[in-house]
């Protein structure tokens, strides 16, 4: 069972998307496990449970601290193959790539930011990398860390069902084929399916969504 751990200001944010569709089946049956951690349960300040505070050298908000990410992964980290991800907005940009590298592990620990930025010593001293998920400003790492381990954990054997396993082996993974699909009905207002594709040549139907593939990367 493969274990996928983010450590977050906001874990009630994460959970709905873990617990929904693939991922919650793919709990359900155990293949793998997605846990949501508090971090100020982790923070050193057992009266406030203050985890941030003002950036040296002075400037505007508040940055996120060490200890409380530092005490978590202690805590968080199993005797398996495990590797700590601080999601940030100046990491590297996530990629399929990673999602197939980043899959052969038994853990994958997230750290979630969120706007006002975190310590540079986890990036430096703690975290194994850092990765974003495209060039665009968002207001914590969390929406990050759930795309990531849905790319990541639909690559693990038995999660996606059948159908798209198989699609994912002939094509799917790198989108190399995706043709236009179309379902019923025929004619939707004046927009109609063309009419190869209810030919029933398959052959001509192949041609075609060959010609009419979009590649992708
Ligand atoms: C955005 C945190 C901007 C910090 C120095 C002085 C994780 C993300 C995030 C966030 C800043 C990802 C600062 C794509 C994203 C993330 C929140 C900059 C201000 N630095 N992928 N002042 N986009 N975003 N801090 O935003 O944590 S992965």
């Amino acid at each position: 069972m493969k274990r996928f751990d983010i450590i977050t200001l906001f874990p009630e944010a994460c959970t709905p998307y873990s617990e929904a569709s693939i991922l919650g089946r793919a709990q359900k049956k155990k293949l793998i496990k997605i846990r949501t951690h508090q971090l100020r349960d982790f923070s050193p300040d057992k009266k406030h449970h203050k985890v941030d505070d003002s950036p040296y050298g002075g400037g505007p908000g508040m940055v996120m601290a060490v200890e409380p990410f530092d005490r978590a992964i202690k805590k968080i980290k199993k005797g398996k193959k495990s590797r700590v991800i601080l999601t940030s907005a100046s990491g590297k940009r996530f990629t399929q790539t990673d999602a197939r590298r980043l899959c052969k592990y038994d853990q994958l620990i997230f750290l979630c930011g969120r706007y006002e930025g975190v310590d540079a010593r986890i990036e430096e001293h703690i975290a194994d990398e850092s990765l974003s998920i495209g060039d665009y400003v968002l207001t914590g790492g969390e929406l990050p860390a759930l795309v990531m381990i849905d790319a990541i954990a639909r690559l693990i054997p038995g999660v996606l069902g059948k159908q798209a396993s198989l699609e994912q082996e002939s094509h799917g993974e790198d989108g190399v084929l995706e043709y236009p699909q179309y379902t019923k009905p025929e004619l939707y207002k004046k927009w109609r399916v063309p009419e190869v594709l209810l030919s029933g040549d398959h052959k001509k139907i192949a041609e075609w969504r060959l010609k009419n593939q979009r590649k992708k990367e």
